[in-house]
């Protein structure tokens, strides 16, 4: 099974109910939309820094964060998704080097977080199509450290 399959398997086990909130108290008073333009909504911003302690690890969650919210603004531009794709993976690995406690966990939250609402599911479920069939090499511990070194926009 290739890593964009996983993907697309992660995506389904982490359909959120529609409308349902997020499950942190803390992001209940947040905004649910990008309002600073770094590519992350604020909600998941804020649940990252108060969820994740290792500097790294947060890191990986905001790329992470950044594919996730581009899937949903853009299911049907494969190029966007793939590119989103691209990112949700790196963020991943680099989660998979930083972070000490499940990765799964804090990609099933941020998933659940992204898929909010009836409309946002469908659009990250749907761009989860572009992915289907591909696959990505296994990184090596190397490529998962390096993958920590954030983008900038
Ligand atoms: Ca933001």
């Amino acid at each position: 099974m290739g890593r964009w399959i996983l993907v697309g398997v992660l995506a389904c086990g982490a359909c959120a109910p529609p409308g349902s909130a997020p499950s942190d108290d803390n992001t209940e008073e947040v905004s649910d939309q990008d309002l600073d333009g770094d590519g992350i909504r604020e909600d998941v911003a804020v649940w990252i820094q108060a969820n994740i302690d290792d500097e790294e690890a947060q890191a990986g969650a905001r790329m992470t964060a950044r594919g996730m919210l581009e899937m949903v603004d853009n299911p049907d531009d494969s190029q966007a998704v793939l590119t989103a794709g691209e990112r949700i993976l790196k963020g991943t690995e680099c989660l998979a080097w930083a972070h000490d406690g499940s990765v799964y966990d804090v990609i099933i939250e941020m998933q659940s977080m992204h898929m909010d609402t009836s409309e946002r599911g469908e659009a990250y479920l749907s761009a989860q199509s572009h992915l289907s069939g591909r696959s990505a090499p296994a990184w090596s511990g190397d490529e998962r450290k390096s993958a920590c070194i954030e983008e900038v926009e």
